[in-house]
């Protein structure tokens, strides 16, 4: 009888009943036990990509997942095969790295913002990565930087045609599962391949010129980095751009309001300009940049025209 071993993994990557599972002694080919298909509710497949799993091994390279370990956090979007589910994309993402760059395209601020809603949404951490900094003629970049490390956001500024930055963001990214985010043009697949190369490639992301991506489905994948962590494939941006926030939620999802919401005059504030506003107050004290604000006012009359503008 072959003796089997156990070990602790992350699931990469699914096809169908089959999961690919890497652990510290190596990547394996997994089936579910079927235990795990019984009962599941209202989840359409109960293990899915970044889930943390323990598997047994008896004849290597295949095993079965034997347990699968508390979610942090998940992904999720509407199951178009059954109205009403949620489908989870994928799970235990770190954090959402939004890309920008000072120029060629410059940077559209209120772009980083909704990206960032998408993050507290997604209850991920966002970072605010600033490329092509070697384009900069004024400091305005330098601004932007200040008001989102201000906020508790990490921010970096980076020029990977001179690799400057690098060093940080690969800090950042390290030990992490990160998701890439931002505009076409901006430098994403040019930063992955310099944090590792060949990382762009085998994300897709270097067909990405018309901002879509070359992936006709949505199967999601986990990228192992080699200094430790995990780059998670493309369409996830498409998958959490389809954020549905309320704007009644909308205050909440802004960090820095936190602290004034609840004590405006009106119970009902939509922080517009009412009397007595908490928001407005802040602002005008500095301690809420306005720039943020700006982007508030925007999101939230986007919101009411029922026109999300990506
Ligand atoms: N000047 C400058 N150009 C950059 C930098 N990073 C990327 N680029 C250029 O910007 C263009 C778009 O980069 P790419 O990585 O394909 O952007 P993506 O669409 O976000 O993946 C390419 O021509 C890159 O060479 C940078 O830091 N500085
Ligand atoms: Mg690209
Ligand atoms: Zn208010």
């Amino acid at each position: 009888m072959n003796e089997s071993r156990e070990y602790d993994g992350r699931v990469i990557k699914s096809f169908g009943k089959r999961f690919i599972v890497v652990t510290p002694d190596g990547t394996f080919d997994c089936e579910m036990r079927g235990r795990f298909r019984i009962g599941t509710g209202a989840i359409s497949g109960p293990v899915v990509v970044g889930d943390h799993v323990t598997i047994s091994v008896e004849n290597p390279p295949y095993g079965a997942i034997e347990s699968l370990l508390p979610r942090r956090n998940k992904i999720s979007r509407p199951d178009i095969s059954r109205p009403g589910k949620e489908q989870v994309i994928v799970a235990n993402c770190d954090q959402l790295v939004v890309v920008s760059s000072v120029a060629q395209p410059k940077f559209k601020q209120r772009a980083i913002d909704r990206f960032l809603l998408s993050a507290e949404r997604n209850e991920m951490d966002g970072v605010v990565v600033i490329n092509k900094t070697d384009l900069a003629t004024t400091g305005a970049h330098l601004r932007l930087a200040e008001i989102y490390q201000s906020i508790g956001y990490e921010a970096v500024l980076t020029s990977a045609a001179q690799g400057v930055g690098m060093d940080r963001l690969r800090e950042i990214v390290r030990f992490k599962t990160s998701i890439f985010v931002g505009h076409s043009g901006v430098g994403k697949s040019s930063l992955l391949n310099t944090l590792q190369p060949g990382l762009a490639v085998a994300t897709g992301e270097i067909s990405d010129s018309t901002g879509r991506g070359i992936h006709t489905t949505t199967a999601v994948e986990l990228h192992p980095l080699d200094f430790g962590g995990f780059i998670v494939d493309t369409p996830g941006q498409r998958v959490i751009s389809m954020w549905e926030a309320s704007v009644e939620e909308l205050p909440s999802l802004f960090r820095e309001f936190g602290p004034y919401l609840g004590n405006c005059k009106f119970r009902q504030c939509m922080h517009i300009g009412e009397p007595g506003c908490k928001i407005t107050e802040a602002i005008q004290q500095g301690k809420i940049a306005p720039e943020r604000y700006d982007s508030y006012l925007r999101i939230h009359q986007s919101l009411l025209d029922e026109k999300p503008e990506w």
